[in-house]
């Protein structure tokens, strides 16, 4: 990756792969976009474009202007946010991964598209989940993953459109709130720690859904798009997880710092539903033989830098 474009910057994954871009690929050779501004360092310190992932002439025209050689593509809607508009979802999901695979197929550019462990559904393997399974999702996000998987992997062998992409967990970080996720817990968690000792969790207490620290997460994608070409088997679809733990497990390890923190449930059936039709945990190791792909933190780890972080935030 030389000169890479993001979509989705101002998103929770967007805007701290901005920054490290930015610091490991140079200022400059990074074209951060978003369908909006915000007045922030992603905007304000480098290149931002405002872009509409719908609209492929723009994508086309900014690559360009650019010179850019890779896009990741981030802006997506998520799983839970997902459900409330099916139609819209499928259409922005699908839409954009489309715009995107023809601006690289015309331009010659490699592409980076998350897919997701919410492509498994119901009748998959629940435990240690293989990497080539069955995948019937049950939610429109799910829907257009796996055939974000297939559109890609069709580009690549059509067209020689060089796409990649993983399989990500949730995502928790403390910078940037995801949004309309169905994982989205195990990040407001440890706000609700802090700020007001207390929080009401809408996932049931014994769900185990696997998980990734954001810095971990960053480091796969650059590992992902820098690993030699030639050894890229499972190309568009890698799982990856560093961790499992269900709202039980992530409380008792956050109230081992904040002695104080109390949880309830309150579970809503649309998300609880969406989280028991996705595995409990995943096998990563096709990503580990073709790439090298590792993380660094656990929960442990993860509970301990969250904590530090969010607190020195919200002072
Ligand atoms: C979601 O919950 O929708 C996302 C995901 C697992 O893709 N975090």
């Amino acid at each position: 990756m030389k000169k890479i474009l993001i979509t989705g910057s101002l998103g929770q994954i967007g805007s701290e792969l901005t920054l490290k871009l930015r610091k490991e690929y140079g200022i400059s050779n990074v074209i951060s976009t978003d369908i909006k501004s915000v007045d922030n360092e992603i905007t304000g310190d480098g290149i931002f474009h405002i872009l509409d992932v719908l609209d492929g002439d723009k994508i086309f025209e900014v690559s360009k202007k650019y010179g850019v050689d890779t896009i990741i593509h981030l802006a997506a809607l998520l799983s839970a946010n997902g459900e409330k508009n099916p139609k819209n979802t499928w259409n922005i999901n699908m839409g954009s991964i489309l715009n995107c695979l023809e601006v690289c197929r015309e331009l010659n550019l490699k592409l980076f598209v998350p897919s997701s462990i919410a492509v498994f559904g119901n009748t998959t393997p629940k435990d240690n989940t293989p990497q080539n399974t069955i995948m019937r999702p049950n939610t429109m996000y799910g829907i257009t993953k796996v055939s974000g998987e297939l559109l890609c992997d069709y580009y690549f062998e059509k067209f020689g459109v060089d796409a990649r992409g993983v399989r990500f967990p949730g995502l928790i970080s403390y910078m940037t709130l995801p949004g309309g996720g169905t994982t989205d817990y195990a990040v407001e968690i440890y706000y609700k720690a802090i700020c007001d000792k207390k929080y009401k969790c809408y996932i049931d207490e014994n769900t185990y859904m696997d998980m990734m620290y954001m810095p971990d997460a960053l480091n796969s994608i650059v590992s992902l798009m820098e690993a030699d070409k030639g050894k890229l088997i499972n190309r568009n679809a890698y799982n990856i997880s560093s961790m499992s733990f269900s709202p039980k497990e992530i409380y008792s390890e956050i109230k081992k710092h904040i002695k104080d923190f109390e949880i309830e449930y309150e579970v809503d059936p649309v998300r609880q539903k969406i989280a028991e039709s996705w595995p409990n945990s995943i096998d990563s190791s096709c990503a580990k033989d073709e790439w090298g792909f590792k993380f660094e933190y656990d929960l442990n780890k993860m509970t301990i830098d969250m904590i530090d972080k969010i607190s020195k935030k919200i002072k």
